[in-house]
């Protein structure tokens, strides 16, 4: 299972050494953080553990004002590895991102006690215990990036933490939260991020949420090197030749077309740190959202500013010049009105109470079974939904045309899974009702009147009640408006391909002869057969195609 972690930790306490020390690259890599020595945007570095395993590391900042840029590293990562500097022991941003890592659900990993190379005996002990005490659950290992000391029981203690982590729900569909984007020359705009769930793959097509750009994908690499497909927990590069680098940016999510909420409101359940003002901005996977707050009991309603590509079970964090709380999405779509009752029951496991129209099982997955749920495929709705889409249908096919009493078919993502459902008839992109013929004043009259008049043609004034009647099989049309009912037709043709066969050919004379007309009604039907491809002209007679003799 591949894996992902990240470092935390208070600015200039040596994240960025360690990263270099257990992987030899340096991610800091602006010529910004070169000059001032810190850490300012994420850096990424591939991790070879002493049992094999390939771990991602992602490097963050952490000075005070680029906390927005350590959430969107953090976002996504298994495993912590949290530095402190043995000398200085825990400070601001220390406190931050420990508390940022519990509000994301990260609760694996290690705690690097760095720059042990700087301290005494009795300080690092001390600054050891102090680690063992602020992280309960993980192992403080000492260290030294500038010696090497100690980075191979640093490692040893990463495999435990890695042994440790269950990732649940990677076989949902494709999600990838973008943090970086660039062009490549030859290539065009490739951008990269953690793959939260599914697998990308060439030619895949995909969708950049909240964008709305359908992209295809052309080729994936995992840690610069070029793989046919990537699986969920893996830091990808996706290149999308033919959408403008400049279209994208860090925030925007790589999803299965249709798979997910793009939504401008959040329910959560609040998790508070400190007291939750009513505007906050809201981080969820690389975006990061002014919001408003409404709240009701344990659960708030977050109203974005702009959308966000969300699921059910995601975790958010709430900032504002600090981090104030976070949460977990328990309804990425809901109604305008914040409802703790309702909120209460998908909490409990009763979520198959709050679906109304068709969402995706998946995306309800972590929420258990559903009860009282209807299905279909991939799809979950209520029966009121159901009951309200079929009532909308037939009141539509009710006041359908009646020349074609049909109606378009719903063309949503669900449509192939539901309308089967409904129990009419599919005809091309239409619906029906089972059998419909378009009833039609004036036909039966019409059909009559053709009937009586055989070979002979009639004008029909009413030419869309030609066509329809045409479309049911019922007449044939001719030229000038003409028509013959279409067991005439079929007549008429019966006897001019008996007379080929026979005489190898057929001239206006002879057929105008065979089915008793004046000249004129033998001309229409010929020049409809040519037409429909029974006879090709040769001079002033005709001959069989081939396909008809
Ligand atoms: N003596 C000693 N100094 C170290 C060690 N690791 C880092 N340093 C010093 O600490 C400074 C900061 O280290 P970085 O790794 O850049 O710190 P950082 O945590 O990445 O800082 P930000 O990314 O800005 O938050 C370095 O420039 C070194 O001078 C170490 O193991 N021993
Ligand atoms: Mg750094």
């Amino acid at each position: 299972m591949p894996l992902t972690v990240g470092t935390a930790g208070h600015i200039d306490h040596g994240k960025t050494w360690l990263v270099r020390a257990l992987t030899g690259k340096d991610t800091d890599r602006l010529p910004e953080e070169q000059t001032r020595g810190i850490s300012i945007d994420l850096g990424y570095a591939p991790l070879e553990l002493p049992d094999g395993r390939r771990l991602s590391l992602v490097d963050v900042p952490g000075h005070e004002r680029f906390v927005r840029n350590m959430v969107a590293g953090a976002t996504g990562i298994d495993l912590f590895l949290l530095v402190i500097d043995a000398a200085e022991g825990a400070r601001p941003q220390t406190h931050e991102h420990l508390a940022i890592l519990r509000l994301l659900g990260i609760d694996h990993g290690v705690v690097a006690v760095t720059k042990a190379d700087a301290v005494d005996g009795e300080t690092l002990e001390l600054a050891l215990a102090e680690a063992t005490e602020l992280v309960p659950g993980a192992e403080a290992i000492a260290v030294s990036a500038k010696t090497g000391n100690g980075l191979d029981e640093l490692r040893a203690a990463l495999v435990r933490a890695a042994d440790g982590v269950d990732r649940a729900g990677d076989d949902g569909p494709t999600r990838l939260y973008v943090d970086r984007v660039f062009t490549l020359r030859g290539i065009g705009t490739v951008v990269t991020g953690t793959l939260w769930s599914g697998t990308i793959g060439e030619g895949d097509e995909l969708r950049v949420e909240p964008r709305g750009l359908d992209v295809r994908v052309r080729s994936v690499q995992v840690h610069d090197r070029g793989v046919e497909r990537a699986e969920a927990g893996q830091r990808v590069a996706v290149a999308i030749p033919g959408v403008e680098r400049d279209r994208i940016a860090r925030g925007d999510a790589l999803v299965e077309r249709g798979a997910f909420p793009v939504t401008y409101r959040l329910d959560v359940t609040l998790e508070e740190l400190e007291d939750v003002p009513a505007a906050v901005t809201v981080h969820l996977g690389t975006a990061d959202v002014p919001a408003r707050v409404a709240r009701s009991d344990r659960y708030v309603q977050l109203r974005l500013e702009q959308p966000v590509v969300a699921a059910a079970g995601d975790r958010v964090v709430l900032r504002t010049r600090s981090t104030v709380g976070g949460g977990v999405v328990l309804d990425p779509r809901p109604p305008r009105r914040l409802d703790a009752e309702r909120l209460g029951r998908i909490e409990r496991g009763e979520a198959g109470a709050t679906v109304y129209a068709p969402v995706r099982a998946e995306t309800l997955s972590h929420l258990g079974e559903l009860q009282g749920v209807e299905r279909a495929g991939d799809w979950v709705f209520s029966t009121a939904w159901l009951d309200d889409l079929r009532e909308r249908v037939r009141a539509e096919l009710a006041a359908a045309d009646p020349l074609d009493p049909g109606v378009d078919a719903p063309s949503a993502t669900w449509a192939a899974a539901i309308v089967p459902l409904l129990g009419l008839e599919r005809r091309g992109s239409r619906l029906y009702l089972p059998g419909a013929t378009a009833r039609i004043e004036g036909a039966d009259e019409l059909l009559a009147e053709l009937e009586a008049s055989g070979f002979t043609p009639l004008k029909v004034a009413d030419s869309g009640l030609a066509r329809a009647l045409e479309q049911e099989g019922r007449l044939v049309r001719l030229g000038g408006g003409e028509a013959v009912s279409a067991a005439a037709y079929e007549r008429a043709r019966e006897l001019l391909v008996g007379e080929c066969a026979s005489a190898g050919e057929i001239t206006l004379a002879r057929f105008r002869d065979l089915i008793g007309t004046g000249r004129r009604p033998a001309q229409l039907l010929l020049e409809r057969f040519d037409a429909d491809g029974v006879t090709r002209r040769v001079g002033d007679r005709r001959v069989l195609r081939r396909a008809t003799r």
